[in-house]
């Protein structure tokens, strides 16, 4: 069968979709969706963000993939592909954690991981039959031996780009997976839910492998696209450690608890790491305690920060705003400390209660809910009804802490002195955030797309 796979963009305020001519990284979730797929199948991919989605191309099955809002321009997509005669499949963490409901807008969902069911939705398919949701079944696989992706038909890269140009190769960040899944309990996020804190890491030498197949395409800056590839932290510094001789340059999410453990900080800065995104979420232990993630423990931040900027660590913190412990006086201590502790990046979430998390459910119980339109899921919609303030100033603090944190002043405030070492990191750091400080005055609902 012809297989067009597609990961669709999200709508932005104003309702048109939201597109770029460059992106710093690449998903992988449709290239290894077609390593995965049985031979004897032809398959082509798209992603939306950069490329415009072919509505009359010809093919007998259409994928589609989705993160947060672009649930929604995915159904308006199956919606128009059906319309053609295209029999549509969704999948990923949305269709997930809503498999019923997205069935009605599709002919079939997986629902879970891929890689058992795939082969036989395709066999049905082929059959002119289909058994709804496809649900992955029989345990967590092993990690071991998966198929390999093609690097160089990577949805977002720009090969000739990247060949040609410095710069380009400064802000391409190959993609590569060392884990999946998250053992922590923290109740709003998608990934525990979708994972039921499971957790597994690849052998490191297949993560080697994949390592030396980037480098051997002219590749030297990895992002790894795991949740928490510390959780396992003798498994992180085996891979840490074999790393170091690459000489690569890596970004990665991870909790804090990479600051916490000197070894696993010192073999991560020695194999690479330059920065990490670090869910932070509050600088208040009442807020981290109402969605289960006292484990990251407030009172230890100072250190923690410092800690990963002396190993010329760049920490971007995410942090979410008007969780309940928090009341309006938090968005004044909050910016303090992220211009305290020099954070060189931030990235601000108002609650977002994904539809399958228990916080979700707890919030409908509750009648907190504010808005159902998942097109509004994104980083910066009021979503749910704070209870130590009003929506409002929900709304007003996040904007006054990313307007203060991104200013020319606290800008220059936050990089004297920058992370120790790594000067040319910290540079591209100071243009990114000259670039935000740019793009926030200039969009009116930038809050809500910085990614
Ligand atoms: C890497 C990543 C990114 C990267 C790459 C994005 C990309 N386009 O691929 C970056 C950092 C850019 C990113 C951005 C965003 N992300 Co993101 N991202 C992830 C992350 C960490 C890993 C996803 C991944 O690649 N996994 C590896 C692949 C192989 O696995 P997979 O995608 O799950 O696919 C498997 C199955 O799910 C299934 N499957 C998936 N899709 C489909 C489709 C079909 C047809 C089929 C058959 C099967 C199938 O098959 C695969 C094999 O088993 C996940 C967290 C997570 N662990 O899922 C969040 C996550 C998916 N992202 C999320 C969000 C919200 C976003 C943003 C919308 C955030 C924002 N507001 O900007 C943006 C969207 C940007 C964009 N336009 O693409 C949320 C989604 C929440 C939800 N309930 O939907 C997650 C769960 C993070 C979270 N903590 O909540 N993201
Ligand atoms: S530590 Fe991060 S990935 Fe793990 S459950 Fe908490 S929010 Fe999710």
């Amino acid at each position: 069968m012809r297989i067009y796979l597609v990961s669709p963009t999200h709508y932005d305020g104003s309702g048109a979709l939201h597109k770029t001519t460059r992106y710093w990284t690449s998903g992988i979730t449709l290239p290894y969706l077609k390593a995965i797929t049985p031979k004897g199948h032809d398959v082509e991919l798209v992603d939306e963000l950069m490329y415009d989605v072919d509505l009359d191309r010809e093919c007998d099955v259409v994928g589609i993939t989705a993160m947060g809002p672009q649930i929604v321009r995915a159904y308006d997509l199956a919606r128009e592909f059906r319309s053609r005669g295209r029999r549509v499949v969704l999948g990923g963490t949305w269709a997930t954690l809503t498999a019923e409901e997205s069935l009605r807008h599709a002919d079939a969902v997986v629902a879970g991981e891929a890689e058992d069911v795939w082969p036989e939705l395709l066999a049905d398919f082929s059959e002119g039959r289909t058994k709804g949701i496809y649900r992955a079944r029989g345990g967590w696989r092993s990690l071991a031996g998966l198929a390999p992706i093609d690097y160089e038909t990577l949805p977002l890269l720009k090969l000739q780009a990247f060949r040609e140009s410095a710069l380009y190769r400064m802000y391409f960040h190959w993609p590569v997976i060392f884990s999946r899944g998250c053992p922590h309990p923290c109740e709003y996020c998608a990934v525990q839910t979708y994972y039921q804190r499971s957790y597994r890491t690849r052998p490191v030498d297949d993560v080697l492998e994949d390592m030396q197949r980037i480098k051997a395409l002219g590749g030297n800056r990895i992002l790894f696209l795991d949740d928490n590839p510390i959780a396992r932290p003798d498994a992180a510094k085996e891979l840490f450690r074999r790393m170091i001789p690459l000489g690569l340059k890596w970004a990665s999410q991870s909790t804090v608890n990479m600051a916490r453990d000197p070894e696993l900080l010192d073999l991560a800065a020695r194999s690479g790491c330059v920065s990490l995104s670090i869910g932070f979420e509050s600088i208040n232990p009442e807020s981290l305690h109402g969605i289960k993630k006292d484990f990251n423990q407030a009172g230890r931040f100072r250190e923690d920060i410092a800690a990963l900027r002396a190993k010329g660590i760049q920490v971007i913190a995410l942090i979410m705003v008007g969780l309940d412990g928090d009341t309006p006086e938090t968005f004044g201590r909050t910016l303090q400390f992220l211009l305290d502790n020099k954070v060189s990046f931030l990235k601000l979430f108002t609650p977002c209660p994904y539809p399958g998390t228990k916080f979700h459910d707890d919030l409908v119980r509750a009648g907190r809910i504010l808005d159902g339109n998942w097109a509004r899921y994104d980083y910066g919609s009021p979503l749910i009804e704070p209870t130590g303030m009003t929506t409002g100033q929900m709304m007003d603090g996040f904007k006054h802490i990313y307007e203060s944190f991104y200013s020319l002043k606290n800008i220059a405030r936050r990089f004297s002195p920058p992370p120790k070492g790594q000067l040319l990191e910290s540079l591209a750091y100071v243009v990114a955030n000259l670039k935000v400080n740019r793009y926030l005055r200039s969009h009116e609902r930038a809050w809500a797309t910085i990614s």
